[in-house]
């Protein structure tokens, strides 16, 4: 890539530029190299975005869903044909490598195909009536007009996963993305676009905080789907609360990897390196605490730190790095002052880098921190390439320890014991569970999300996506002849 993408917002199925504050992203690894540039949207072109998708939504959600998935399947073709130019694109403004990067566009292909088949798939329920000659069913209507807010650290596959489900069962869309990523979303939405997407069925328009307040607070928003922090989530919720709209919100995690004394050891450490350090722990779903019992500690610590220490970090579009950058200096210095301010030993990275492509770049160096007690490091959510590390003297007081945290988004816990693996997804609270992989992924046919602190409102994904797409129409349905 060399010169910047001139940025372009997508309302009413025009390509144009909006007219709001001067808007830019840049690669995280090298700041001084501008991916895509232009300005964001005003409140006004939410407003017209708004008003496009209402007026769109009256025809799509008339079209047989067989016609909207076939839309979303054309589009996953379109992107899937794109993965390595996207990917690098991605990787690119991300930060994440390039395998990544491509992984992810192709995971966005996945998700297109898998809506796309949507239709395929029942639809509603039918039940018995207590009463003769008649049959309950229940039925799905679109909830109208959907907004959609995604973050910076899967620039389109969660994008995918909110608006695929959303367009198949009939609603219109304005999204908005994060500031940092628009290139990958103008990829998804000239996706969609070749693909036969209806004008205004899908609008984008670009900005931070203030273009999605005008999002969440306007009247003809009827859902609003949002991926990203526990404080802006919960403050969404409220004003949508507010304005009796439903929220589905999947926000932080700390989640907890608890290697037993009876794990696959090398199983568990390389796995505890992807949860870990893979997207540079930039993953609401990343491993940033590890719970390890007395029998297996001193050496699965050893382990970690090696690798940890010896992690390519670097450019990640060189096909050799293993970790790339954090998304921007706010991140880094975030980061960085945790770490500063830390309650525990350092027994890998940490500290700043100081070469020249790696202190001017966003680079956080993988780090591991064993604690003892309480502490930030252990608590809060970094986001970041930060691992947590605490010993528990049994199972038992490593599971308690797994549970301690107002998150509950995702855990892992390697055992080879089933029974109390068994023990373990009967009572721990958490929205997603691994036994013997690591913390993060996520299919598009099963439910993901969290619990407590980590998500509010109905899950994503499969048959969860689609309660929280539609509205239900129960219908008695009996014919209408007396005694018939
Ligand atoms: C994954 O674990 O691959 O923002 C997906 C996030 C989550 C998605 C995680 N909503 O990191």
């Amino acid at each position: 890539m060399t010169a910047p993408i001139m940025l372009q917002h997508f309302v009413g199925g025009r390509w144009a530029t909006g007219a709001g504050e001067p808007l830019r992203s840049v690669s995280p690894a090298r700041p001084d190299v501008v991916v895509a540039e232009g300005v964001a949207s005003t409140v006004s072109d939410v407003d017209a975005a708004v008003t496009a998708a209402a007026e769109a939504g009256r025809r799509w959600a008339r079209t047989p869903m067989h016609q909207r998935g076939a839309v979303l399947t054309a589009a996953a073709a379109v992107v899937e044909q794109h993965a390595d130019e996207w990917g690098l694109e991605l990787a690119v403004e991300e930060g994440k490598t390039r395998a990544e990067g491509v992984g992810e566009v192709r995971r966005a292909a996945q998700v297109l195909r898998y809506y796309g088949a949507e239709a395929d798939r029942e639809s509603g329920e039918l039940y018995a009536s207590p009463r003769a000659g008649e049959q309950i069913l229940v039925t799905r209507r679109p909830v109208g007009v959907v907004g959609v807010i995604t973050p910076f650290n899967f620039p389109i596959a969660i994008p995918a996963w909110k608006i695929a489900p959303a367009l198949v069962h009939g609603n219109t869309v304005v999204w908005k993305p994060a500031g940092t990523v628009p290139l990958l979303a103008m990829r998804l939405a000239q996706a969609l676009e070749s693909a036969g997407l209806p004008a205004g069925v899908l609008n984008l328009v670009h900005g931070d905080g203030e273009v999605g307040s005008a999002i969440v607070e306007h009247p003809g928003v009827e859902a609003i789907s949002f991926t990203g922090s526990t404080a802006v989530g919960r403050a969404i919720a409220a004003t949508a609360a507010a304005r009796g709209v439903p929220v589905q919100a999947e926000m932080g995690g700390k989640n907890a990897a608890v290697v037993l004394d009876d794990a696959d050891f090398d199983l568990a450490v390389e796995q505890v390196m992807l949860g870990a350090f893979r997207s540079t722990g930039q993953k609401c779903t990343a491993t940033s605490r590890l719970i390890l019992t007395r029998g297996i500690a001193d050496r699965f610590l050893e382990a970690v730190a090696d690798r940890a220490r010896t992690l390519v970090v670097g450019d990640p579009a060189d096909d050799r790095t293993e970790m790339g950058p954090v998304i921007s200096e706010a991140a880094r210095q975030r980061i960085t002052a945790a770490l500063a301010a830390l309650d525990g030993t350092v027994v890998a990275g940490g500290a700043p880098y100081t070469d020249d492509l790696r202190a001017r770049g966003y680079f956080v160096a993988p780090t591991v921190v064993e604690v003892t007690g309480p502490a930030a490091v252990w608590t809060d959510e970094l986001f970041g390439p930060v691992l947590a590390v605490r010993r528990a003297n049994d199972a038992e007081q490593a599971l308690a320890l797994a549970a301690d945290s107002e998150y509950g988004l995702s855990a892992a816990v390697f055992t080879q014991d089933l029974t109390r693996a068994l023990d373990v997804v009967a009572h721990l609270d958490v929205g997603v569970l691994h036994i013997n992989s690591e913390t993060a992924g996520a299919d598009p046919h099963v439910p993901f999300g969290g619990s407590r602190s980590s998500g509010l409102g109905p899950r994503e994904q499969g048959r969860a996506a689609r309660d929280f797409y539609t509205h239900t129409t129960t219908v008695y349905l009996r014919g209408g002849r007396a005694g018939a």
